[in-house]
């Protein structure tokens, strides 16, 4: 496994939490939700009946596999960025016979346990696990060269959904960078669509997504030395329909006052810290975005509500 973050950036990457808690409204970046306890919570929301993206994209990949196939290039190097457990890659790899996964992920303990699925279900084809997250432009050059084959770049599950547009289209453009004349991008992104369907989606009956959620404080307290206490605060998600976006927030439940490390941060009661958007995208607004970053050779996929979109696309 290659730690592609080197010491400074840890340090680095806590002062921005720490100062992100100072700002007004408070904010951590959803990529704190991934211990080992979030990512089982994830996996847990993944399993709801409200939360439909996972289910709706994985049937627009069932359904239309052979045919998305036959837009990637063959005996590729599949690119899994965000790879969790990387199940959602592994019947990619037969359907165009890749010769080589790479799994990207901010959690180490992800790339641990997806290396080793991968090692089992594909003994001899080749496996790398690269440690970073996706808030910097990618840097795979290097790790991509070792290989003689066009990467597919794999960004399923609508991850992109948690930059904002202009995040979005710096990431895409380093996607962009890698690809090459034979290189493909394979995106899946969440559509539009009703108030009540994207909240519930995001405010689970069994409160699972609010445990996703307040687990961030416990990351938090760990990383910080902080003493959140979980209880205090509320899980709130409302769609922003003017920005276009989940927003998932925790709500001072009273009048606090939490220590962060040395420091001490007040909150209000009712006062909120941000720690997730979700932004949705309508078909032809994705397909604008990936236009922008460079990308043609559009080709789209959805499901019969249209709630869920599909791209492959090629650098212009
Ligand atoms: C992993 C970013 C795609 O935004 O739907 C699920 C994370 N947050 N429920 C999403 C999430 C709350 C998820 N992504």
């Amino acid at each position: 496994m290659l730690a592609a973050d080197a010491l400074s950036d840890r340090a680095a990457r806590l002062a921005a939490l720490r100062a992100g808690l100072f700002e007004r409204p408070a904010r951590v970046s959803p990529k704190f939700f991934y211990d080992a306890q979030g990512c089982a919570l994830y996996s847990a929301i993944c399993e709801l009946q409200e939360y439909y993206p996972t289910r709706t994209e994985a049937a627009i990949f069932e359904r239309h596999r052979e045919e998305i196939a036959r837009h990637l290039p063959r005996g590729a190097q599949w690119v899994d960025l965000g790879c969790g457990d990387g199940a959602k890659s592994w019947p990619w790899l037969e359907a165009v016979g890749a010769r080589r996964w790479v799994g990207v992920d901010i959690s180490p303990q992800w790339l641990r346990i997806s290396l080793q699925a991968g090692t089992g279900r594909f003994p001899g084809m080749a496996l790398a696990g690269v440690a970073t997250d996706f808030t910097r432009p990618l840097r795979l050059q290097r790790v991509l060269a070792r290989f003689d084959a066009p990467p597919v770049f794999f960004y399923p599950g609508s991850s992109i959904g948690n930059f904002t547009p202009d995040e979005a289209l710096a990431l895409l453009r380093s996607m962009r960078e890698h690809l090459g004349r034979d290189g493909r991008l394979l995106i899946g992104v969440d559509g539009l669509k009703e108030r009540h369907v994207l909240e519930a989606a995001y405010d689970d009956a069994l409160g699972v997504t609010a445990a996703f959620n307040l687990n961030v404080l416990r990351v938090v307290n760990r990383e910080l030395d902080a003493d959140f206490e979980p209880r205090r605060f509320a899980h709130r998600a409302q769609f922003n329909a003017r920005e276009s976006r989940i927003e998932m927030q925790l709500v001072s439940r009273e009048t606090q006052v939490v220590r962060i490390g040395a420091a001490e941060r007040r909150f209000d009661a009712g006062e909120a810290i941000v720690t997730e958007y979700s932004y949705k995208y309508a078909a032809d607004g994705f397909a604008a975005l990936l236009r922008d970053a460079g990308f043609g050779a559009l080709q789209h996929w959805s499901d019969e509500r249209g709630w869920f979109h599909v791209f492959v696309a090629a650098a212009a």
